[in-house]
C-alpha cells in the first residue's frame, strides 16, 4: 500500500485510537507511522503518562499523542519547562513507581531535559526521554542541531550520560525499545533511556508492521549473592563494632536489617535517600552520617570497626571517600554492582540483591551466634540521646535574633520542624532538593517508615522539589505532597506555579 495522505493517515489513527479504548491493544501487522508504532510500544510497556514541550523537532510524534490523548488512551502534559517536565517524570517514578516519558523538541529543549536527567541518573530512575533529533540525510544544518560538520552529535552527547538509542533507520523500532525496557525497569540500577527521533523518520510509513514485535516492559528480578557467606559470618564475629550503611538500594529490605542488626548487635546508618528503610526509633538506628551527618551516625562511622554496606555506592559527602570509617578493618558490601560492591579495600563482597543476600546472611549468622556485647550498642544510643537533645533545644528555640534583619526570625530547622509534622499528621509526602533546607531536613526527619520522605540528595537539583510537586495531581493515583525548598531553589522553577494550576497538583483546596 502506498503511502496514504495526511487525511487518511489522521483517520486511521483517530479509528485505531478508539479500537484499542475499545478492546486493547492491538495485535499483528499494522500499516501505520514510525511515531504511532513508538507510541503503541511505550503503552505496551505501561507508559501512557507523557510531560512535554512539543517543538518542530517532535510534531509528528506529537499528533500521535494529540489524538490518543483525545481518546482517553494517554495523559499529555504541555508544560513550560523541559526541566520540570523531567523532574516531574521522575518524581513519579520515584514517589509511586509509575512510569512516564518526556517529549521535548531538538536543540535546547533536549538539552535542557537532558541537563534535568542527571537527577534521575543519580538516584537510580527509570525515565524515558523522546528527543527530537537532526534528519539523518546530513542535508546541512537543522535549525537546533549541535552546529558542526559532524554525525550523529546528540547521540554522542546523551550517551555521556546514560543509554541512548536513534531511530535512524525505522525498523530498529523494536531494538530501541527493547534497550529502553531493559534500562527503565533495571532490576538494579534502572536509569534514563534516551531515545533520539530524527525529524525526517518520525513519520516514516511502515507497512505491514509486526506490532507483535514490540517488547514487553522487563520484569527481570536480580537474586541473592553465590557468596561465601562463612567468611563473612568469620569477619562479624570477630569485631567488636558493627556499623551497617544503608543507601537506596537497601530501602525495601527493612525485615532484614533489623534482623542483621540484632544478630550482630550492630548499629545502622544511612544515607539520607535511604530514610526510614528501618524506623527512626529503632534504638540501632543513629541516622545519617558524613559531611551533613547527625552526632551520633558521625560517631558510629568514626569508631566502628566492620563495615556492612548494603546498597550504597559510597558517595563522598555521605561516606568521607577516603576519611570515612578510619578504623574499619574489614568490608562487607552487599551491591548487584560489582564495581560498586567492590569499592572499599579489604572488602568480602557479596554481588547480589539486598534484601534476598541479608536473608542468607542472617541464615548463617544465626546459626553461630555472635558474642551479644551491648557495649557498642549503649555508646552509640548516648550519642543518639545527644542528639536527640540538640534537636529538641532547636525546637524550643524557634527564633534567633538576625544581623541581617535586625529582629528575632524563624530559623530553618523550627520552620522545617513545623512543616513536617504538618505532613506527617496529614499524611502528605516530604520532598526536598537543594541547600540547607535539604541538609537540615534529613538531619531533623524521623520516619518510622519508607515512602514519607523524598529527598534528592543524588543531583541536588535546585527547582526539583516545586516541580515534582506535577506528579501529584497527574499520577493515576494522585497524592498529597509538601515541597521543601530555599528561595533559590524555588526561584528556579517558577513557572510550576502557572503548570501546577493548569493540570491540577493535588491540593487540600481540592
Ligand atoms: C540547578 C542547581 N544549581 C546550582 C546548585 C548549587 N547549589 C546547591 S544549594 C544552592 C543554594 C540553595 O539556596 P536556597 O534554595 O535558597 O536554599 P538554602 O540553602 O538557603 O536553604 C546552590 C546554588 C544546585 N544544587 N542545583
Amino acid at each position: 500500500m502506498p503511502r496514504p495522505t495526511d487525511e487518511e493517515i489522521r483517520h486511521a489513527r483517530e479509528i485505531r485510537a478508539a479500537a484499542i479504548k475499545k478492546g486493547g491493544l492491538p495485535q499483528g501487522k499494522a500499516d501505520l507511522t514510525l511515531s504511532e508504532a513508538l507510541v503503541l510500544g511505550l503503552l505496551k510497556q505501561g507508559v501512557s503518562v507523557f510531560y512535554t514541550v512539543f517543538g518542530h523537532g517532535s510534531t509528528e510524534v506529537g499528533e500521535v499523542l494529540r489524538i490518543y490523548h483525545e481518546a482517553g488512551l494517554v495523559r499529555v502534559y504541555g508544560l513550560r519547562s523541559e526541566i520540570e517536565a523531567s523532574h516531574a517524570a521522575s518524581a513519579l517514578r520515584w514517589i509511586t513507581g509509575e512510569k512516564a516519558a518526556v517529549v521535548t523538541s531538538i536543540g535546547p529543549g533536549a538539552l535542557q531535559a537532558l541537563a534535568a536527567s542527571i537527577m534521575p541518573a543519580s538516584d537510580g530512575l527509570g525515565v524515558y526521554y523522546l528527543f527530537g533529533d537532526e534528519t539523518t540525510e546530513d542535508e546541512g544544518y537543522n535549525m537546533q542541531q549541535i552546529p558542526r560538520h559532524e554525525q550523529s552529535g546528540f547521540l554522542k552527547l546523551m550517551s555521556a550520560m546514560g543509554r541512548a538509542y536513534s531511530l535512524h533507520t525505522p525498523l530498529a523500532l523494536a531494538s530501541a525499545l527493547q534497550a529502553g525496557a531493559v534500562i527503565v525497569d533495571h532490576p538494579c540500577k534502572p536509569a534514563p533511556f534516551y531515545l533520539l527521533m530524527p525529524m525526517n523518520t518520525q513519520a516514516a510509513w511502515l507497512e505491514g508492521f509486526n506490532l507483535d514485535e514490540l517488547p514487553e516492559a522487563v520484569t527481570v528480578t536480580s537474586a541473592a549473592a553465590a557468596g561465601d557467606y562463612q567468611s563473612a559470618v568469620e569477619a562479624i564475629r570477630c569485631a567488636k563494632r558493627v556499623l551497617v550503611k544503608a543507601g537506596g538500594g537497601a530501602v525495601g529490605a527493612g525485615e532484614e536489617l533489623t534482623t542483621l542488626l540484632e544478630l550482630t548487635r550492630g548499629v545502622l546508618v544511612h544515607t539520607p535517600i535511604a530514610t526510614g528503610c528501618i524506623p527512626y526509633s529503632h534504638p540501632a538506628n543513629m541516622g545519617v552520617g558524613g559531611s551533613k551527618g547527625s552526632l551520633c551516625g558521625n560517631f558510629a562511622m568514626e569508631n566502628a570497626d566492620l563495615l556492612i554496606a548494603v546498597g550504597t555506592r559510597a558517595v563522598c559527602q555521605s561516606d568521607g571517600s577516603r576519611t570515612g570509617y578510619p578504623l574499619v578493618k574489614q568490608v562487607i558490601n552487599i551491591n548487584p554492582d560489582p564495581e560498586d560492591a567492590l569499592h572499599y579495600h579489604h572488602t568480602l563482597a557479596l554481588t547480589g540483591d539486598a534484601a534476598s543476600t541479608l536473608r542468607l546472611l542472617n541464615q548463617a549468622l544465626a546459626q553461630e551466634p555472635v558474642n551479644p556485647d551491648n557495649a557498642w550498642r549503649t555508646q552509640c544510643t548516648e550519642q543518639k540521646n545527644q542528639w536527640l537533645v540538640l534537636k529538641e533545644v532547636r525546637r524550643q528555640v524557634p527564633t534567633l535574633h538576625d544581623d541581617y534583619w535586625q529582629r528575632e526570625v524563624l530559623t530553618q530547622p523550627a520552620a522545617i520542624m513545623t512543616a513536617l509534622d504538618w505532613a506527617k499528621a496529614n499524611a502528605v509526602v516530604s520532598i526536598f532538593d537543594a541547600g540547607d533546607v535539604q541538609a537540615n531536613g534529613f538531619q531533623i526527619v524521623e520516619d518510622e517508615a519508607r515512602g514519607l520522605t523524598f529527598t534528592e540528595t543524588g543531583a541536588s537539583y535546585m527547582g526539583f522539589a516545586v516541580s515534582a510537586l506535577l506528579a501529584t495531581g497527574t499520577a493515576s493515583k494522585p497524592f498529597y505532597g509538601l515541597a521543601f525548598t530555599g528561595d533559590g531553589s524555588f526561584t528556579m522553577s517558577p513557572q510550576v506555579l502557572i503548570d501546577g494550576a493548569e493540570h491540577g497538583v493535588a491540593s487540600f483546596a481540592d
